[in-house]
């Protein structure tokens, strides 16, 4: 090259998982500086479904810097979407072709930081073709960034993590949440929770499907279900499991794609296991009719 020629200006760290850890952690940092200080809780679906001032402005923040290194990119975010099952469908829907499409949710357990109470997490997945090859998930309480690349593992503090060995439910420690759609989710998920609660060790409940799915995949917990998710509580957790030798499919065993919303996450020596104990119960959050 010619010495004189001037060499264009580029943003030189535009790979898609720096671009996504740097996006969960100015976010997790700027989240937990406003804990306490929330000013605007308003509900969305119902009185359990909250979001605040912090939610969207972390999601702002978040869109920002993903347009900023890749303008062409799509976004699908919790809180640019309207409340509710039917609007989320609809928007994965009219995302999921894009060729890369960011699937961001701001704050993975409102409800815990409105309280206070430190499990939260900001989690940042990257689809590419509507398969997710980049998955982030930021505890900021802990300081914990799990980071997954599709074929190429799964991190914690830059130690790869693996799923827990435990073949049995009787050995087994399992998360869930509590579904905000009180009609259907609810009850079907607590039918769930009423039929694998006397068989595993026991079950967690802490409020972040994300941080969950993140504790799965770091052996921490054995796995995990829930019903009636969207895309953004799952996508990154759900790359971070495949990547640590685990299992991710909806509550029927088919695999996991964007649009599972009856998610069980294992470290896929217990997945059958929990299937069956779901379907025997009748719990799988499937309607019958
Ligand atoms: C929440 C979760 C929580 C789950 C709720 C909800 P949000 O996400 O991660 O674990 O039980 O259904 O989706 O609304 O705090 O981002």
């Amino acid at each position: 090259m010619n010495k004189k020629e001037k060499v264009p200006y580029v943003v030189t760290s535009k790979s898609y998982t720096a671009v996504a850890i740097n996006c969960a952690a100015k976010a997790g940092e700027w989240i937990k500086s406003r804990i306490g200080t929330v000013k605007q809780l308003s509900t969305k679906t119902s009185a359990q479904d909250l979001v605040t001032e912090v939610d969207k402005g972390a999601e702002q923040m978040i869109r920002k810097l993903i347009l900023t290194h890749f303008p062409d990119h799509a976004i699908l975010g919790e809180e640019g979407v309207e409340p509710g099952a039917e609007a989320s469908m609809k928007a994965l829907e009219a995302a999921k072709e894009e060729p890369y499409l960011w699937i961001v949710d701001p704050i993975d357990g409102t409800t815990n930081y409105v309280h206070g109470f430190p499990f939260y997490s900001v989690s940042i997945a990257l689809a590419h073709k509507g398969e997710v090859i980049v998955g982030v998930v930021y505890d900021p309480s802990r300081d914990e960034l799990f980071i997954a690349e599709k074929g190429k593992g799964a991190y914690v503090h830059g130690n790869p993590t693996l799923v827990s060995k435990e073949s049995s439910l009787s050995q087994s420690l399992l998360a869930t949440g509590f579904p905000m759609d009180t009609s259907f989710n609810l009850p079907q998920n607590m039918a769930g929770l009423q039929a694998l609660l006397p068989k595993v060790r026991n079950v967690r409940g802490g409020g972040s499907a994300a941080l969950h799915m993140a504790y799965v995949a770091a052996g921490r917990l054995s796995g995990y279900w829930e019903l009636g998710l969207n895309a953004w509580d799952v996508a990154a957790g759900a790359l971070l499991i495949q990547e640590s030798g685990g299992k991710v499919t909806d509550t029927e065993g088919r695999p996991y794609d964007l649009a599972v919303r009856n998610v069980v996450a294992t470290n896929g020596a217990i997945h059958e296991s929990v299937l069956d104990t779901l379907s025997e119960a009748e719990a799988t959050g499937f309607r019958k009719d």
